[in-house]
């Protein structure tokens, strides 16, 4: 039986995905399960799997389309497809043709009575196009009288542009190539058609007339046309991370070839938040080293314990551990500020988020309840996520809720980097690369496993002396966990 296959919900407030590729193709076989199209959406990228098993009949999307939740993206025929279900399907075209038929007399019937109130509606409109053709007379009779007063506020105005101007000094801020511009684009904005007033607006709010689309009759741009040209200009620019950016580009072939690709949803993603946390969050990073000798020896020895229970015992999965004890020591780590409300959001539950490296791009699943699994379960769950993850087969509400982020960049190598807080998170803890380095102890330099860590917060909610205690905790601890059991926090 064909069946049609659509888009699935996603996530709350999603509604629509890009398509980033068509797996299948009309004639395939393919299984319950199986990944039909691989998409993306403003908060991650997965695949629609299928249904049920079957053949694919037809596709009805392919690689770039925006499709919304709901939307079919191909038929499947279910089950093997065999002579059997070709029979049933015959039969059922069959049926269907008979409908058809059957039919055929009633809806030409209804056709006809379809056709004639069409054209009744058709009078009825032409009839209501008459008296809107007076109310137009009218209406440009009027807005003859307007522009006409209009253009002598406009004449008086230019006056008084021009006595302005030629009091400013000759290229006192501007470079000559700027007032060129700005005078090829003053003299455009005068011929398009809009009161004064409207033009004076529009300069106001910083909107090129000329761009601007007029809507009353001749074309001619209104306030509110300044106004809906302005909002949906706005809604752009939030939009396009270039443009949130605010550089203008310069034309680089000047220099040499280039090429342009468009950017995948999660660059665009972590574009748009890493610009937003940076530029509306005060950022400081700490730094500091704890020595996790004994720690990697702990982790030599019970690494088979844990490929028992299916995970991987690393740095990371114990810093989730350790982090999450730090993050009770010291709530305010764990909370989110309302400064709308001027108030501090202390979270009671302990998710992390950890930062992962996929093939497109950085994305950070979140590991919840940590305080209450055991290393273990941690190390398993990390894994899982990780992988997840990177097969594109993490949901968004997965990557949702984290109050803290752990990156470890230190598989890759590297001394020490800043990471940017994912809002809306106070901070963040940057891992770097454990190295072996010589440390003078006992009278003598000895060979110990250093791993440099960093801690990025938001200066509004953390002061710089918090951040320098919270980051030595969580170094001491690494170098010795029995502490946790004796150590208290802040706050
Ligand atoms: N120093 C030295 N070696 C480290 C290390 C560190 N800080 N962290 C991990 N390693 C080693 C591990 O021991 C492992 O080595 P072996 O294979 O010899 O055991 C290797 O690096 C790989 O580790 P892993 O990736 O399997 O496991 P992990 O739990 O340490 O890390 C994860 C998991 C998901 C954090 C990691 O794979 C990853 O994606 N890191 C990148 C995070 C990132 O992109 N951050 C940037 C965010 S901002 O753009």
């Amino acid at each position: 039986m064909a069946r049609e296959i659509k888009l699935p919900e996603i996530s709350e407030n999603i509604d629509t995905a890009t398509v980033v590729r068509v797996l299948v193709a009309e004639g395939d076989k393919v299984d319950e399960d199986q990944s039909l199209i691989e998409i993306e959406t403003e908060k991650a990228a997965s695949d629609v799997p299928s249904p049920a098993a079957g053949t694919i009949k037809e596709v009805k999307v392919q690689q770039g389309d925006e499709i919304k939740v709901g939307s079919v993206i191909l038929i499947l025929e279910e089950g093997g497809g065999g002579e059997e279900e070709k029979e049933q399907k015959k039969a059922a075209d069959k049926e269907e043709e008979q409908e058809q038929e059957e039919g055929s007399e009633e809806k030409d019937e209804k056709e006809g009575k379809e056709e004639a109130e069409d054209e009744n509606a058709e009078e009825k409109e032409s009839g209501e196009k008459e008296t809107g053709k007076e109310k137009e007379d009218e209406t440009e009779q009027e807005e003859k009288e307007t522009s006409e007063k209009e253009e002598k506020e406009s004449e008086e105005e230019k006056k008084e542009e021009q006595r302005k101007e030629s009091t400013k000094s000759e290229g006192k801020s501007k470079s000559g190539e700027q007032e060129q511009i700005s005078d090829t684009e003053k003299q455009k904005g005068e011929q398009v058609p809009a009161s004064p007033s409207v033009r004076r607006f529009a300069r106001e709010i910083g909107i090129d007339i000329t761009q601007v689309k007029g809507t009353a009759p001749g074309n001619r741009i209104t306030m509110d046309d300044v106004k809906a040209y302005s909002k949906e200009k706005n809604q752009q620019d939030k939009k396009g991370i270039a443009g949130a950016a605010g550089f203008e580009l310069p034309d680089f072939s000047k220099w040499g070839d280039t090429e342009r690709k468009p950017m995948s949803k999660v660059r665009q993603i972590t574009a748009k938040n890493t610009l937003q946390s940076w530029n509306s969050i005060p950022h400081v990073t700490q730094f500091d080293k704890a020595d996790i000798t004994n720690l990697e020896n702990f982790r030599k020895q019970y690494a088979g314990y844990v490929e028992k229970a299916g995970g991987k015992l690393t740095v990371t999965a114990i810093l989730l551990k350790i982090a999450g004890f730090a993050l009770q020591q010291f709530p305010r780590f764990n909370s989110s500020l309302d400064s709308q409300r001027n108030e501090i959001v202390y979270k009671k539950y302990i998710h992390i988020g950890v930062a992962v490296d996929t093939d497109r791009g950085l994305l950070v699943p979140v590991i919840r309840d940590v305080d209450k699994k055991s290393i273990t379960a941690l190390a398993v769950e990390l894994g899982e996520m990780a992988e997840k993850a990177r097969n594109k087969k993490i949901s968004p509400d997965e990557m949702e809720g984290g109050n803290f982020t752990i990156s470890n960049l230190g598989g890759l190598g590297g001394t020490a980097f800043t990471p940017v807080i994912f809002p809306p998170q106070v901070s963040i803890m940057g891992v770097s690369c454990a190295t072996t380095e010589p440390v003078y102890a006992d009278g003598a330099f000895q060979p110990r496993q250093i791993l440099p860590l960093n801690i990025s917060y938001d200066h509004r909610v953390i002061d710089g002396a918090d951040g320098a205690r919270f980051l030595r905790w969580v170094c001491e601890a690494l170098e010795n966990p029995f502490a946790l059991f004796l150590k208290e926090g802040g706050e």
